[in-house]
C-alpha cells in the first residue's frame, strides 16, 4: 500500500511539474494551465486585412490579450497596412515547434517564423533565406501586439527602467516622406496628409532588451527578452483601434536566424478560471423555464449545488432555493453544467450563488420583457437616420451629413468590398453629380455608408413590424422638411411609419435619379471611411471642383478642391432591383394615406423596376440560372429556419389546408430546435465565422416564435426563451447582455458603434456576440470596442432584433 502511495505521489509530482511547462497540444497550440500560445491558428486572410485576430496570439488567463505576432512592415500597423500571406504552416509534435512561412507578394519578400516551447516560455525566431529587400530594410520587423485595455495603467520595466502604460495615446511622433511608407492595401491611404506629402510615424515609448509588462498584475504579466533591440510603441497614435506594439527591426543584409525572442506569459500557479454563470440579465417571467448555464474551467470540479437568493424589501437576503448541478459536458475549451431554478415563480429580486461566485441581481416578474425593443426603436434607429440633423435633449448626435450629395463613382475597386465596373450603367459620367440622392436612408453600421441591400432589408423589416404588430409608439420627432430628428419628442406620427418613409425616400431617389438601385452610397476616400465623430463632418459639404487645389474653397464658398464627396456605386444588379421592387410595392401599400405622394412614386418605381429587371434577367438567362441556383440553394439545403420562415409568413394569406400542410415541416423544425440541446450547452445555433452569429440566432428566434404562435402543440412556449436567454446573458465568455442598455443590471458597456472611440455604446445596439477564434476560443471584449466581428451592430441586424423582440413580447 505504502509503496503504491509513494509511486502515485511521484507520478503526480512529475505530472504537475510537466503541466507547468508549455506543451504543444493536439489542437496545434502551446498550452499550460492559464496560458495558450497560438501560432497562426488564425491567419490574416479576412476581408479587411489586419483585424487584430491573427498571427501569433496569446490567451492569458482566459483573455486573448496578445496577437498580431508576425513579420510586419510598420512600427504600428493599421488595418489597411499590408499583412503577410501565410504560405505554409508546419506543426511538429516531436520537436515541439510550429513553423510558418510568410510572404509579402508586393515586395517578393519571404520569411519564416519558428516558435518552440522552452519550459514556461516560447522562443520565437525569424528566419530569412534571402536578406530583407532593399526597399523594406529598416521597416520590416517582427511585431507582437498587446491589447491596450489589458495593459493601460499597468506598470512595466524595460531593462529595469520603471514605466507605466499610458491610458491614452500621448507619446511622440515624427513625419517622414510618403515615398518611404510601405504601400497600403490596394494602394489606398488611411490618412489625409493635408498636402504635406508626409506620413506620421510614432516614436517608441521605450527601447531595450528585456521588458516585463504588467509587473503589478500577475494575470497579465509577460516577460520578453531578446539580443535584438526591442522597441515598444503605442499604435493608438495613428488609429484609435491600434494596440501596443513590441517590435525588433530585422537586420539588413543578413540571412539565417535573424531575430530571436523569448516570451514568457506568466501563469498564476494553480489558477482556475472563475465560473461564468450565464443567465438572463433582463430577468424572467414567473412561468418561464429558468436555467443558468455555468461555464467552468476543465480543471474545475463542479459543485454539487447552486443557490438562488432573494433580496427582500428591507435589503436582507434569503436563500430561497437549492438546486442540483447537472452536468452538460465539454464544449470547445470549457466544461458546462446547468442550474435549473424554474420552480421559483414568486416575483422579486434575486441572485444566483455558485461556489464563491455570485451574480448581480435580476428580476422575476410578469413585465421584465415589456421594454426590450424601446432603446432600439427610440434611440439606435433614429440616430442612424442619414441626411438628417439628429438631436437628443442637450446633445447633438450628428449634423446633416453629405449636403453636397453623391458623385457617380468612377471605375474602381473599393475598401468596403464594393466595386464599380467599367461602365456606369447610368447617364452620368464618372465624378458627375447625381442629383437628389442625399435624402432618407440609414447608416449601415459602425460606418456611415448606405448599403442598398441592407437598406432594403431595413424597410422590409419595418414594414413587417408595422403590419404584424402595428406599433403606435411615438417617441421621435421627424421632420423631412427641416431635415431634423429629435429623440423623446412625440410628433403625433408613429415612429415606425416615419422610419419606413425615411428608408423609402432613399430607395425611391435611387430609382428615380439613377434609374435602378445603387450597390452602395459610400466614401470615396479611405481616410473618410474610418471616420469617428460627427457624420456631418465626414465631407466638407461643398461640391468637389477639380479645377481648385486640394483644400482650396471657391470664392462663392460653394465648391472646394478636396475630393471628399461621396460616391454612388451604380453597377446595375437586376436581382437587387427586383428585391427593391418588392419592398417599394409594400412601402406604397403602407404609406398610402400617410404620404400619398411618396406612396405613388414608390409604386411607379416598383412597377418599372420589376418590369425592367425581369427583361434584363431574361436577356441574361444562363447567368440567371446559375444565380437562381445559388440564391435558392438554402431553400433545399439544410437551412430549415429560413425555409420555414417563408412558409410561416404566408399563413395569414392562406387557408387552413395550407396551414395543415406545413405540419410535417414544423415537426422537422421542432426536432431541429431540440437538436441544439445536444449541439451546445446553450441550445441555439452558434456561429463560428469571423462575424459572430447574432443574425443567424435572431432568425432562429423569430422562426421559433412564429412556429410556436401557429403550432403551439408542436413547438411549445418553453422553446421561445432560447434566444432571449442567449441575447441577454446566457452565453459563453461573460454573462453581459448583448443589447446595449437592455438588461438593466449588466448590459455590455462598449460596442463598435460610431462613438466607439469614446468606449461607449449607442443604446439599443445589438452586438454580433461571441466571436470564435480557432481552434477553441470564444470571445466578446467588453473593455475594447474595436473588433467589429464581436461588437458591431448593423442596421439590418438591429431592425431584425425589433421583429424578434416585438414577436417575443407579444407572446408573453
Ligand atoms: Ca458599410
Ligand atoms: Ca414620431
Ligand atoms: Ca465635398
Amino acid at each position: 500500500m505504502r509503496k503504491l502511495f509513494i509511486l502515485s505521489t511521484l507520478i503526480l509530482a512529475a505530472a504537475s511539474a510537466k503541466a507547468q511547462d508549455l506543451r504543444l497540444n493536439d489542437l496545434g497550440y502551446f498550452e499550460r494551465q492559464g496560458v495558450n500560445v497560438l501560432v497562426y491558428s488564425n491567419s490574416f486572410n479576412g476581408g479587411f486585412n489586419d483585424e487584430k485576430n491573427s498571427g501569433i496570439e496569446v490567451i492569458q488567463h482566459g483573455v486573448r490579450s496578445i496577437q498580431g505576432g508576425a513579420v510586419r512592415l510598420n512600427n504600428t500597423p493599421e488595418q489597411w497596412d499590408l499583412v503577410p500571406l501565410m504560405t505554409d504552416r508546419k506543426v511538429d509534435q516531436e520537436k515541439g515547434t510550429i513553423e510558418v512561412a510568410l510572404r509579402y507578394n508586393d515586395y517578393d519578400f519571404d520569411s519564416r517564423v519558428v516558435v518552440t516551447a522552452k519550459g514556461k516560455a516560447v522562443e520565437i525566431a525569424v528566419w530569412l533565406d534571402k536578406p530583407v529587400p532593399e526597399k523594406l530594410a529598416g521597416d520590416a520587423g517582427f511585431n507582437l501586439e498587446f491589447l491596450p485595455s489589458r495593459y493601460w495603467l499597468k506598470t512595466f520595466t524595460m531593462d529595469g527602467r520603471l514605466n507605466r502604460f499610458p491610458r491614452y495615446a500621448t507619446s511622440q511622433t515624427i513625419t517622414r516622406p510618403n515615398s518611404e511608407k510601405p504601400r497600403q492595401f490596394k494602394g489606398f491611404k488611411t490618412y489625409d496628409d493635408r498636402g504635406t506629402d508626409r506620413f506620421v510615424d510614432p516614436l517608441p515609448l521605450e527601447t531595450g532588451h528585456q521588458i516585463i509588462m504588467a509587473t503589478d498584475d500577475p494575470e497579465r504579466m509577460v516577460r520578453i527578452s531578446s539580443d535584438a533591440e526591442l522597441k515598444l510603441y503605442d499604435g493608438r497614435m495613428l488609429a484609435q483601434n491600434g494596440w501596443f506594439v513590441l517590435r525588433s527591426v530585422l537586420p539588413k543584409g543578413k540571412t539565417g536566424k535573424v531575430v530571436t525572442w523569448t516570451v514568457e506569459p506568466h501563469a498564476i500557479p494553480g489558477w482556475i478560471r472563475e465560473p461564468n454563470i450565464g443567465f438572463s440579465q433582463v430577468g424572467y417571467t414567473p412561468e418561464q423555464p429558468k436555467v443558468a448555464v455555468i461555464e467552468l474551467d476543465k480543471q474545475d470540479i463542479p459543485q454539487a449545488n447552486a443557490y438562488l437568493y432573494r433580496i427582500k424589501d428591507d435589503g436582507s437576503k434569503e436563500k430561497v432555493f437549492t438546486g442540483e448541478i447537472k452536468p452538460w459536458g465539454p464544449y470547445f475549451k470549457y466544461n458546462y453544467v446547468k442550474f435549473d431554478f424554474s420552480s421559483v415563480r414568486e416575483p422579486g429580486v434575486y441572485y444566483i450563488q455558485y461556489g464563491d461566485t455570485k451574480t448581480n441581481d435580476f428580476l422575476i416578474d410578469e413585465h421584465v420583457y415589456d421594454k426590450i425593443t424601446d432603446a432600439t426603436t427610440d434611440v439606435w434607429v433614429p440616430i442612424h437616420m442619414d441626411h438628417m440633423y439628429v438631436t437628443e435633449g442637450y446633445r447633438t448626435w450628428h449634423g446633416e451629413p453629405f449636403k453636397e450629395g453623391y458623385l457617380q463613382a468612377p471605375e474602381s475597386d473599393h475598401f468596403d468590398l464594393h466595386s464599380q465596373g467599367a461602365t456606369t450603367d447610368t447617364k452620368y459620367k464618372p465624378y458627375e453629380l447625381i442629383p437628389g440622392l442625399n435624402v432618407g436612408g440609414f447608416f449601415d453600421a459602425g460606418d456611415f455608408d448606405i448599403e442598398t441591400g441592407s437598406n432594403i432589408n431595413v424597410v422590409q423589416n419595418f414594414i413587417r413590424a408595422w403590419e404584424l404588430f402595428k406599433p403606435m409608439r411615438d417617441e421621435t420627432f421627424v421632420s423631412q422638411k427641416q431635415r431634423y430628428v429629435d429623440l423623446h419628442r412625440p410628433d403625433g406620427t408613429p415612429d415606425i411609419l416615419q422610419f419606413i418613409e425615411h428608408g423609402t425616400l432613399n430607395l425611391v431617389a435611387q430609382a428615380e435619379q439613377i434609374g435602378h438601385m445603387a450597390q452602395t452610397l459610400s466614401n470615396s476616400v479611405l481616410d473618410n471611411y474610418h471616420h469617428l465623430g460627427d457624420a456631418a463632418s465626414i465631407t466638407d459639404g461643398l461640391h468637389y471642383d477639380p479645377s481648385l487645389k486640394p483644400y482650396e474653397v471657391s470664392a462663392d464658398g460653394k465648391r472646394s478642391g478636396t475630393p471628399d464627396d461621396m460616391w454612388a456605386f451604380t453597377t446595375r444588379n437586376p436581382r437587387l432591383d427586383l428585391q427593391a421592387a418588392g419592398v417599394l410595392n409594400s412601402a406604397a401599400r403602407v404609406l398610402r394615406g400617410y404620404n400619398d405622394d411618396l406612396a405613388e412614386r414608390a409604386q411607379r418605381q416598383a412597377d418599372r423596376l420589376r418590369a425592367e429587371a425581369e427583361e434584363l434577367l431574361k436577356a441574361s438567362k444562363p447567368r440567371r440560372d446559375a444565380q437562381a441556383e445559388a440564391d435558392f440553394a438554402w431553400l433545399t439545403g439544410n437551412n430549415i429556419t429560413l425555409k420555414l420562415q417563408i412558409a410561416l409568413d404566408s399563413i395569414p394569406m392562406k387557408d387552413e389546408a395550407y396551414k395543415q400542410s406545413l405540419r410535417p415541416l414544423v415537426k422537422e423544425f421542432a426536432d431541429y430546435v431540440k437538436g441544439f440541446d445536444k449541439d451546445n450547452p446553450y441550445g441555439v445555433p452558434i456561429g463560428l465565422g469571423n462575424w459572430a452569429g447574432v443574425n443567424m440566432i435572431l432568425n432562429f428566434g423569430i422562426a421559433v416564435n412564429y412556429a410556436h404562435l401557429y403550432y403551439p402543440d408542436i413547438v411549445s412556449k418553453d422553446e421561445i426563451y432560447r434566444v432571449s436567454n442567449w441575447l441577454y446573458g446566457c452565453h459563453p465568455y461573460h454573462n453581459y447582455s448583448f443589447v446595449a442598455v437592455v438588461g438593466a443590471a449588466r448590459p455590455k458597456q462598449v460596442f463598435y458603434g460610431n462613438n466607439r472611440a469614446d468606449f461607449s455604446a449607442i443604446p439599443g445596439n445589438v452586438a454580433p456576440g461571441l466571436l470564435f477564434r480557432k481552434p477553441d476560443h470564444f470571445e466578446n471584449f467588453d473593455d475594447w470596442p474595436f473588433l467589429w466581428g464581436q461588437n458591431e451592430g448593423t442596421i439590418a441586424g438591429n431592425t431584425q432584433y425589433i421583429i424578434f423582440g416585438s414577436a417575443f413580447k407579444n407572446l408573453q
